[in-house]
């Protein structure tokens, strides 16, 4: 019934970004991901630089920026990254095959290889697809949070024989309980709401750790959109620390 703690895990983890989140979830006493949904750079820098002391990552979807500029943006991202002490993780749900995927990941406007810690890709590709994902750990999408998604118990069933041989893989994202040596990654993350109106559906961090034994809980609105980031970000790390204590 108990959860492994977040030293188990870091005994039985093999890939190296594995180990790094979870050392700082221990050092940080956080298993919170921040989702910094923004669509300029300067709000970008100015939420990590506020919510940085409280998260052991900052997830991005770096292609919404209207302003994306290596220089200006990554680069700042990247001290940022180091003087607060989380990973970056780019949430760009690769979904290809491999050859495309890696063009993807290294070239274009992005060049997400030079920068991002973790990346996240769909499985839909098979296993080949995700040997390009080289010093990076991929977060894999088993399960979506969304309403009326495709990922049924027999995708999942079959997209985690995937994820547990895969080497480049450090986790999931789902909505579900996964083994234990998979680090689980669950968005839809919210305390003031059950839904955006748009198929998002969200349960409090306490319910999916409770639940799930997830290991990071990902936030984006509930703490970007609100009054005080900086407070609000405190409060869903507090609480998924007391939830995951709570679970050993
Ligand atoms: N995300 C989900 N659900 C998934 C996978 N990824 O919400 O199954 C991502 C979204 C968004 C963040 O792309 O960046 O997590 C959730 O943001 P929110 O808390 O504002 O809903």
């Amino acid at each position: 019934k108990k959860r492994l703690s977040y030293e188990q895990k870091l005994e039985i983890t093999e890939h190296s970004f594995a180990k790094k989140i979870l050392e700082i979830a221990i050092e940080k006493r956080s298993n919170l991901i921040a989702s910094a949904d923004f669509i300029t750079t300067q709000e970008l820098l100015n939420f990590a630089d506020i919510v940085g002391p409280h998260i052991v990552a900052l997830k991005t979807h770096i292609d919404i920026l209207n302003d994306f500029d290596a220089d200006e943006t990554i680069l700042p991202l990247k001290d940022l990254a180091a003087k607060h002490n989380f990973l970056l993780m780019e949430d760009r749900k690769f979904a290809d095959i491999g050859n495309t995927q890696e063009l993807q990941f290294s070239y274009g406007t992005f060049k997400i290889s030079n920068w991002a810690d973790l990346i996240t890709s769909h499985v839909i590709g098979g296993s080949k697809s995700l040997d390009c994902f080289v010093n990076a750990g991929i977060v894999a999408i088993l399960g979506m949070s969304s309403e009326g998604t495709l990922t049924d118990s027999h995708y999942r069933e079959e997209a985690l024989k995937i994820i547990e041989n895969h080497p480049n893989i450090v986790g999931c994202v789902a909505q579900n309980k996964v083994p234990d040596n998979i680090l689980l990654f669950t968005p839809g993350v919210n305390l003031g709401t059950s839904g955006d109106g748009k198929g998002q559906q969200y349960n409090s961090p306490e319910h999916v750790i409770k639940n799930y034994n997830t290991d990071f809980i990902i936030v984006g609105r509930g703490i970007y959109k609100a009054d005080d980031p900086e407070l609000e970000a405190l409060r869903y790390k507090t609480e998924g620390w007391q939830a995951y204590q709570d679970a050993l």
